[in-house]
């Protein structure tokens, strides 16, 4: 199996510590071997249809990837053959009419060959191209802490997934950039996509949702605007994957909803360290319906188990070049190194008197509801433990949509996701090109699926019988409708009773209130992150009137101060007095910044880079490293060039990276050990830049022994290294112990020091990298 192959190559490189791998590999096996019935699979002998299983009783995590294997095909030890079975005997050279001659038409095989390659690709996903996707499992919550309105869950929805605490419902879910093609990098500026789909027993519930819980418009009818707008112009075709050009700012600066959005897209939610490290968000309010046929409002969030976590912009524009594939990557390395990311999820119930009580509308899509007026209830956690075994047939042709729900859950009139209701499966007909997308394995639902809808571009199920329509007498009228006691799903009746009409309601017309309170949530180093980002966004704008609309009728409507620091750097004029719009109030909510939400209490998962050279210090080498490791640290050994570096005490330890091949960007925080190498080191440039731009990017540095040479070398503003003779200093998150004699207590303050991931104190502006 290859996940176990991995996994036994990825123990045998990574020092780290695997946190626990799932045994679901082995389990796999048994049920290949078993041809393809587990336990769990009820009825499928019965009906005897690969593909098609009955798992509506006893779903646990490993229906899917049961179901899966069904369609799973091994080469190992096979003989090629066409795709129609006939064995190959040659299929490097095609046909010919002679040794020199044309080639055959005759040649099925190479017809074959050509014809599938020539058909390979697939139009990519408009929005939301590049992406990576891995499956996992949802568990809820016994007894979650719902406050003091509800008891238990089943009183809010009758959803399974969401309330039964011994369901483990197979999940799969895909992050993604939203401008980018599918071939652009990972790190630029951009909300992130978060989408689960949730194979459950009562049918697939998609949960389609972002990493910024607000979006940028208020109706579904301005998507296609927004989407011409920030993808590269329609006459040369640029820029790839940014919004930094005329047309995005010239849509946003005639488009006051956005402004809260664009808060949030200017500040370090969009330019996340890795996928597992952000928020999610289901955006929309959607309902919870329960038993008795009542409802609630509800916000879906993603928590996850690593702290949220940003890179900063020099950072993520290196990154781009040096390794495009930087959050991609990172996905798949930490669960095939056995480590398993969690998001917990949590709901924000709200009902509809406590929704009249908002200075807002729930329906908005542009507004949040603040936790500070209604708490996060955790119910559930999302495990991701499994990486797929091939990204075009699971990843690629994974197709999401808001329309797939189970019953307990239901929509609200929110209509930018009533548009949505209709896009998504539009989209996928164009991207398969055919109605029975939903068929593809990944997107095939666990539970039983009878109807009477059939035919169509590759059909892969053979519906048996005569009568294909309701109602029928010849075929005792199945299958049969579900009434709403068995299972079948409801609509909420929400009362509805009104004009047709098209407009704006004015209760979406307060465009600046939560921009407001965004700003003013920030910490001071978010705050400028926030102009750097618009000075660079805005500096890439031709036009002087798009970047004054900006300053003037956004930006000034947010914060007047803000709006100044911005003008400031975009050679606007900056304006005089606060916008008329503005809000006055100064409201913060904690929750809205990632630097307060820092738990700031684990640094597992993190890469720390230990440069090393010939004559290093083995005991200051090992014992970091160990500590590191055990804190679930992910350790790396660079050098100038790869092979085994000798200590002064002739241990070896063997390169993991050289110069050439890494650099400081690919890595959270660098170490530097004592030993005579450090006077190979000092005269290394590359050496030099790796600490110094450790430092400009904020990470955290550790150096002992001679090992704060280097540091001394390369000047870091503000680090007084000759006065850091005696003891352990840490200042700026630069820990530092030229002893180099209780490496214990070094070692546990640069695992704070990591463990704070980012240290906002320094002023990297003089720093030369
Ligand atoms: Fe999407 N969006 N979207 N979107 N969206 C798509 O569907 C659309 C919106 C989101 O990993 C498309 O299968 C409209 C909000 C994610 O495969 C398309 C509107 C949110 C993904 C589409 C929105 C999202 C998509 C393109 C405004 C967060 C990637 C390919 C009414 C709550 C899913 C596809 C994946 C993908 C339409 C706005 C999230 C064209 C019309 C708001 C995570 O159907």
């Amino acid at each position: 199996d290859s996940h176990d192959e991995r996994q036994a190559e990825e123990n045998a490189t990574d020092n780290s510590e695997p946190a626990g791998n799932s045994d679901r590999t082995n389990e796999t096996e048994q049920s290949i071997a078993d041809g393809g019935s587990s336990e769990t699979d009820g009825g499928s002998e019965s009906d005897g249809q690969p593909g098609t299983s009955d798992r509506t009783e006893g779903v646990d995590e490993n229906s899917k990837q049961d179901q899966l294997d069904e369609v799973r095909e091994n080469s190992e030890g096979e003989e090629l053959t066409t795709d129609h079975g006939v064995k190959v005997s040659d299929t490097d050279n095609s046909l010919k009419a002679g040794e020199r001659g044309p080639t055959i038409m005759e040649d099925f095989h190479f017809r074959e060959k050509m014809t599938q390659f020539d058909h390979e690709s697939i139009p990519e996903r408009v929005v939301h191209a590049r992406g990576t996707g891995v499956h996992g499992y949802f568990q809820p919550y016994e007894d979650p802490d719902l406050g003091d309105e509800y008891d238990d869950i089943e009183e809010l929805t009758k959803a399974k997934v969401l309330t039964d605490p011994d369901q483990k419902t197979p999940v799969f879910t895909r992050f993604s950039t939203v401008v980018g093609s599918r071939g652009s990098a990972d790190t630029v500026r951009d909300v992130r996509g978060f989408a689960t789909k949730f194979y459950t027993e009562e049918g697939n519930w998609d949960l389609v949702g972002n990493n910024i819980p607000v979006f940028f418009i208020q109706d579904a009818m301005e998507f296609p605007d927004l989407v011409h707008s920030i993808k590269p112009d329609p006459d040369d075709g640029t820029p790839q994957a940014s919004a930094a050009h005329d047309t995005f700012w010239d849509f946003a600066s005639l488009k006051p909803e956005i402004t809260h959005m664009i808060m949030w897209v200017l500040s370090g939610r969009a330019l996340p360290r890795a996928y597992r490290m952000m928020q999610g968000f289901g955006v929309h309010t959607f309902r919870l319906v329960n038993e008795e046929g009542e409802s609630v409002f509800v916000k879906f969030h993603w928590a996850p188990e690593y702290d949220t976590s940003q890179l900063v912009w020099d950072e993520t524009q290196k990154i781009a070049g040096k390794n495009p594939d930087f959050n991609r990557q990172d996905l798949y390395d930490v669960i095939e190194a056995g480590y398993e990311p969690e998001f917990e999820l949590g709901v924000q119930i709200f009902d509809e008197e406590d929704a009249e009580e908002f200075d807002f509308d729930v329906l908005d899509p542009t507004k949040i509801v603040p936790e500070s007026e209604v708490p996060v209830r955790p119910i559930g956690k999302m495990t991701l433990n499994e990486t797929p075994d091939n990204f075009f047939a699971e990843v690629e042709q994974v197709a999401f949509h808001p329309g797939n729900v189970v019953p307990g859950i239901d929509f609200s009139n929110d209509p930018l996701l009533q548009g949505r209701l209709f896009s998504y499966q539009d989209t996928q007909l164009n991207r398969f090109g055919s109605a029975n997308w939903d068929e593809i394995p990944i997107n095939r639902p666990i539970a039983e699926r009878h109807n009477n809808q059939r035919a169509g571009f590759m059909r892969q199920e053979i519906n048996e019988g005569k009568a294909s329509y309701k109602p029928n007498s010849i075929g005792d009228d199945d299958p049969q409708e579900a009434p709403e006691e068995e299972g079948g799903y409801e609509h909420y009746a929400e009362k509805i009773d009104g004009k047709k009409i098209r407009n704006r309601s004015e209760s979406f017309q307060n465009h600046f209130d939560q921009a407001r309170l965004f700003w003013n949530s920030m910490t001071e180093p978010e705050k400028q992150n926030i102009i750097d980002a618009a000075h660079f966004e805005l500096g890439k704008v031709d036009r002087v009137e798009i970047r004054e609309r900006m300053v003037y009728d956004l930006f000034n409507n947010v914060d007047h101060e803000f709006a100044k620091r911005v003008a400031e750097g975009i050679g606007v004029e900056p304006p005089e007095e606060p916008g008329d719009q503005m809000p006055t109030h100064d409201r913060e909510d904690s929750r809205l910044s990632i630097e307060e939400r820092r738990d700031a209490d684990s640094i597992e998962t993190r890469k720390i880079a230990v440069l090393v050279d010939d004559d290093y210090d083995s005991d200051h080498l090992e014992t970091i490293q160990s500590t590191l490791q055990d804190e679930g640290g992910r350790v790396k050994i660079v050098s100038k060039v790869l092979g085994d570096k000798e200590a002064e005490n002739g241990d070896t330890v063997a390169a993991d990276k050289s110069h050439v091949t890494t650099e400081s960007v690919l890595f959270d925080a660098v170490y530097v050990p004592g030993g005579d190498h450090v006077d190979a080191l000092v005269e290394q440039g590359n050496a030099k830049h790796f600490v110094a731009e450790m430092f400009k990017h904020k990470k955290p540095i550790a150096a002992a022994g001679a090992g704060t040479d280097l540091l001394e070398a390369v000047e870091l503003p503000g680090v007084d290294v000759a006065n850091a003779r005696e003891g352990i200093v840490s200042e700026q998150g630069v820990v530092m112990d030229p002893d180099g004699e209780d490496l214990e207590s070094f070692a546990e303050e640069f695992v704070d020091a990591i463990a704070q991931h980012r240290h906002w104190e320094r002023d990297p502006k003089e720093v030369p990298a």
